[in-house]
């Protein structure tokens, strides 16, 4: 497993110490203003020998929120609460990028006193809120190009807002059918506008976003995670692969720090992708990519030495060893994980 253990270089600005990444967990812990609190200034301090800690989503504006406690990145004080994390990670000579969120038509008014929600189309997403079973997802109204606008302007100044609270970058979180990858799939957007029916307009909102924050913070310093397979939150729909095939190919075009795959079991396949999330985006993608989704620390190592991805993101197994670095490099036995760790964050 030597290859974990090597430094990387994303690029001329950033170098890794390991390959291991921190994949960013929702933990449903930031106080009423979502706020990091020092419980979770400590607790990614706990984790800073891994390569690099992706945070848990982070909403970049309120009516972005789809569920309890999640941390924001648009006040003063939240921006001021990362600023505790980040220098936590740093004084243990770690690193940390901001997860960038907005859920979109997963977003609940419940959360932050609205009228409704925004998505690509008025198109819900079927069910309830998990662990609130009181709140049905609502029809969501479909973006206005003011709107639109509006959405890519707050991107960019919630990636200023990271890089403002010490942040080495962001991951601006494309993945598991939240607003960008609404955008992405035809069973949430059905637009017959510049911003839908084509791979090309479909794409055009998430290539801004990754544009404006770019532009703002740098490319060297921005990364994006992607779901092509449609797997939560999200219906299947076999055109899908042609949209992925045009956007993947534009970011390709681009110097993004890397791009990593959302997915919870990376051997999942998907018939309109050919097989794995991680295959196809290897095919189509000839830089830094991030793999995840349900590999130990050997099966990451194979994957990377089989070249099917560079670093491996961690999550699971990462919540149950706070020291899983130190412990799989020492040979250790891992403590196994089990859903109700999520109760508190050790
Ligand atoms: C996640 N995952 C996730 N993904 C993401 O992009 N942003 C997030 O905030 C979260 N939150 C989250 C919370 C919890 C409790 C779990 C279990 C998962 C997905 C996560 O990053 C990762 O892709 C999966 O957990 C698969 O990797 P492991 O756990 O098999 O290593
Ligand atoms: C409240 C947190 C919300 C953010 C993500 C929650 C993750 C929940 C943990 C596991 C759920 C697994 C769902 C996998 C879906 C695969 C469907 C084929």
């Amino acid at each position: 497993m030597d290859n974990l253990f090597q430094p990387y270089a994303l690029n001329d600005t950033l170098t890794l110490q390991n390959r291991i990444l921190m994949a960013p967990l929702t933990r449903c812990m930031a106080d009423e203003n979502l706020v990091p609190t020092q419980a979770m200034a400590d607790y990614y301090a706990r984790r800073a020998d891994t390569g690099l800690i992706i945070s848990e989503a982070t909403i970049i504006r309120a009516d972005g929120q789809g569920y309890p406690n999640t941390p924001g990145l648009f006040t003063a004080e939240q921006i001021q609460g990362w600023r505790k994390v980040t220098d936590a990670v740093h004084a243990k000579g770690g690193k940390i990028f901001a997860q960038l969120w907005h859920t979109g038509r997963v977003a609940h008014p419940h959360f932050f006193g609205g009228e409704y929600v925004l998505a690509p189309s008025a198109i819900a997403v079927e069910g309830t809120v998990p662990r609130m079973r009181e709140l049905v997802y609502t029809v969501p109204k479909a973006a206005s190009h003011e709107e639109i606008t509006k959405l890519i302007e707050d991107y960019s100044q919630a990636a200023a807002n990271a890089i403002d609270a010490g942040f080495d970058g962001v991951e601006i979180h494309g993945a598991n059918g939240y607003l960008i990858d609404q955008f992405l799939h035809h069973a949430s957007n059905t637009r017959t506008d510049e911003y839908g029916q084509t791979p090309e307009n479909m794409a055009r909102f998430p290539l801004a976003v990754v544009d404006a924050i770019s532009n703002r913070i740098g490319a060297e310093r921005t990364a994006l995670r992607v779901s092509p397979g449609a797997y939560f939150n999200m219906g299947t729909d076999a055109r899908d692969r042609e949209v992925f095939d045009y956007f993947i190919a534009e970011l390709e075009k681009r110097e993004l720090a890397f791009l990593h795959l959302g997915i919870f079991d990376d051997s999942m396949t998907f018939d309109y992708l050919g097989g794995t999330g991680s295959a196809y985006l290897r095919a189509n993608y000839s830089k830094t990519l991030v793999g995840v989704g349900g590999y130990s620390a050997e099966t990451g190592s194979q994957a990377i030495a089989d070249n099917k991805f560079d670093l491996l993101a961690i999550g699971r197994p990462l919540i149950a060893n706070p020291d899983y670095v130190a412990k799989v490099k020492a040979g250790e036995t891992l403590v196994e994980y089990s859903d109700e760790m999520l109760a508190s964050l050790i």
